[in-house]
């Protein structure tokens, strides 16, 4: 049985990453942090600031935890237009949770991303281990914090791990400044107004995965077992890869007369244009049987159902 501290709790992936987990383990064996209030306590709460190593360390401790699943960070857009932020926050809540972690020795997961990739990574079906030169401040934390995370376990031998997350889809928690938020805003207003105006260019492809499957993935992931793992701290993992068109043409077949029209962000276009359009998962298939669920019809339809009750 785990005790789990998580940070970043209530954002895009903690909010439900919460209650998985507490199903799984228990309620009581899962302490959720954010650095602001929860409007509702489903379990333990403590108010955090990644950056605040002392207080990480001590709820760590207070709380007997022996796994830390570190959520907190600052997403693509946001970091382009604040980039020292991006950096304090994402890099300094990274190393104060690996702190922790190699202190109270709890196993380690946090999310790397698509965004690792750079304009020089090949394109389609990139591979696990490629050239990696991105071009943000996004991307630079993730390959560095991937790097660290690496390290860590060299170094210290802290159980870490990670994956590298494509964009994600849920209709609980809305995803705040990501690039591939738009494929979540889509879904809302299809059912609020029938037309949405999509922010990223027609033809953009990237990669996205329902949040089940990215659910699923961290807490298999956290389960398999250690000797098979070679690539700890990044694995690709994906479930699809769609273009606006396509996801409006999914939609369509549950409102037809749903439109799509464009109004190009220039900043998240650019971040956009220097990831892959497809990245290749079969590492972690291979190392610990990652398989998703959820294809772009299937999570349309449930996106549309579950939103639809939602938004009443
Ligand atoms: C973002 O768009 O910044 C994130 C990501 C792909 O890491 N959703």
């Amino acid at each position: 049985m785990k005790r789990i501290i998580i940070t970043g709790a209530l954002g895009q992936i903690g909010s439900e990453l919460v209650g998985k987990l507490q199903g799984i383990y228990g309620v009581d064996n899962v302490l959720a942090t954010d650095i602001r209030p929860a409007a509702q306590e489903n379990g333990p709460f403590q108010l955090l600031d990644v950056t605040d190593g002392q207080r990480m360390y001590n709820l760590a401790k207070d709380f007997k935890a022996d796994t830390m699943m570190h959520m907190a960070a600052l997403l693509s857009a946001t970091a382009e237009e604040k980039p020292l932020l991006a950096w304090n926050l994402n890099m300094g809540g990274l190393v104060n949770a690996l702190e922790a972690s190699r202190e109270l020795g709890m196993q380690f997961f946090t999310p790397s991303s698509i965004g690792a990739f750079g304009p020089s990574t090949p394109k389609k079906n990139t591979p696990q281990d490629t050239l990696q030169r991105p071009t943000t401040m996004y991307g630079v934390n993730k390959v560095a914090g991937e790097l660290l995370c690496d390290y860590y376990f060299q170094k210290f031998g802290v159980d870490t791990r990670g994956v590298r997350f494509p964009g994600l889809v849920s209709y609980v928690a809305q995803p705040g400044g990501g690039t591939t938020d738009y494929a979540v805003d889509i879904y809302y207003k299809a059912i609020e107004q029938q037309q949405y105006t999509s922010y990223i260019k027609s033809g953009t492809y990237m990669d996205m995965m329902y949040m089940p499957d990215a659910l699923q993935s961290i807490v298999e992931l956290m389960e398999a077992d250690a000797s098979r793992l070679e690539h700890r701290n990044s694995f690709n993992v994906t479930a699809m890869s769609f273009e606006p068109e396509e996801i409006a043409a999914s939609i369509r077949k549950h409102i037809p007369d749903f439109k799509l029209s464009y109004d190009v962000d220039p900043i998240r276009q650019a971040i956009a244009d220097s990831w892959p359009d497809s990245i290749d998962a079969s590492a972690a298939k291979k190392e610990w049987g990652f398989q998703a669920q959820y294809d772009l019809d299937a999570m349309t339809a449930d996106m549309l159902e579950k939103l639809k009750i939602k938004l009443q």
